[in-house]
């Protein structure tokens, strides 16, 4: 059986105030053309398919196009929420649309939902989970009861998961593969990151993949860079689109999937391209602008002059409207920086931890407020209070 693995469409997402719209339409209409070519039987959707819990009328509009046109191909559709998602909203008319093979998990019901789908070789069993957080399973114990004085209490994502996968009747000599929204780690593996990515809890929120090594495919969501954790056959497929200039080196693709006999799979990245890159350039203002001498650097910023760009100028003497003489030659600068012998020097007065900041998650950052302010850390029963907070803003 062959599928189709995308995650984090962050439909409707904007970046630096340009909305992605148009890339994501046309990222949808290179999928549709895999789609076409491969013929899949399942297209597999790892959640975050909204940017946010209410997504704007566009963006329900193209995804609704999406959807439509992926149902004239005769292809399954199976997708989860992620954490950007409401459950609900995305959920909705999911019992009707089952009979037309478009399978919407969106709340968590207890249980991984099963959707078996028949090939030469048998049934294989996707295992529909959507992201949970502990407190959906609060009053639950690790082993999937209910909570007594003999089972462990739910605290972390890893009990999460490890008491929805024990309450879901999982034979592990059929062929699974599990659909989720974790965010998955191996020790001694660094996870690439990339700061349009939702972290309110640090690292908190991480699950060992060991959990879940035994499918035949994990389909994952959440991480938008294309990556593996620790074993091929559990993936990342990343966000179809750039949404943050930590991900301009980046080559965003959708993954192809060929589950075979039991244990034979191949794993095939197949690539998408932007209508417009995101990318970095740097230089001094003549040099990008190419109204003094013709460098290379130049040359090749000008290459895809609308690409959406973060420009560093590194000019060394003030600059009028820098900004207003970018866009008269690059329309979709996206954000503007200085590096030269100022910045350096200011570099080395500020506080060793300020450029921290940018990089530590809100909850993170209020442990070293809290720490600051009060003088010591804050107690297991305070940080819990926090995490709270920040899962409910979160929410929206
Ligand atoms: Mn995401």
């Amino acid at each position: 059986m062959r599928f189709i693995h995308l995650a984090d469409l962050h439909i409707g997402k904007s970046v630096n105030g340009f909305s992605m719209l148009e890339e994501q339409r046309n990222a949808f209409r290179q999928i549709l053309e895999y789609i076409r070519t491969e013929r899949p039987a399942a297209v597999v959707i790892a959640g975050d398919v909204y940017d946010r819990a209410s997504p704007g009328v566009e963006a329900v509009r193209l995804f609704d196009d999406f959807l439509t046109e992926l149902a004239g191909e005769n292809t399954a559709v199976l997708l989860i929420s992620g954490n950007h998602d409401s459950p609900e909203r995305l959920g909705y008319a999911g019992r009707l649309l089952a009979d037309r093979r478009l399978y919407l998990c969106g709340s968590f019901d207890g249980a991984l939902r099963d959707v078996a789908l028949d090939d030469e070789f048998g049934r294989v069993h996707f295992r529909l989970l959507p992201f949970i957080k502990p407190s959906i399973l609060r009053g639950k114990t690790v082993s999937g009861e209910a909570s007594d004085e003999s089972g462990r209490e739910i605290e972390s994502y890893g009990d999460a998961l490890e008491a929805a996968l024990a309450a879901s009747d999982i034979d592990c000599a059929a062929r699974n593969v599990l659909v989720s929204h974790q965010f998955y780690t191996r020790a001694g593996i660094e996870p690439v990151r990339s700061e349009s990515e939702m972290n309110p809890v640090g690292g908190l929120d991480a699950v060992d993949a060991g959990l879940i090594e035994k499918f035949d495919y994990a389909a994952l969501g959440h991480l938008h860079g294309a990556q593996s954790v620790g074993a091929e056959h559990i993936r990342y497929a990343g966000s179809p689109v750039k949404y943050s200039f930590s991900e301009w080196r980046q080559k965003k693709s959708v993954t192809l999937v060929e589950l075979r006999e039991k244990g034979n799979i191949t794993i095939t990245a197949l690539p998408l391209v932007p209508l417009r890159d995101m990318r970095e350039i740097r230089g001094e203002l003549e040099e990008l602008l190419g109204s003094d001498k013709f460098t290379d650097a130049g040359a090749t910023a000008r290459a895809g002059r609308d690409d959406y760009l973060r420009v560093i100028l590194t000019d060394e003497d003030e600059i009028i409207d820098p900004m207003g003489k970018l866009r008269s030659v690059y329309p979709n600068v996206m954000a503007l920086d200085f590096e030269n012998s100022r910045t350096r020097a200011d570099m080395l007065n500020i506080l060793p931890d300020a450029g921290a900041a940018e990089t530590l998650s809100p909850y993170e950052l209020f442990g070293e407020f809290f720490l600051d302010t009060q003088g010591a850390a804050m107690s297991a029963e305070q940080a819990k209070i926090v995490r709270e907070l920040l899962e409910t803003e979160d929410e929206g």
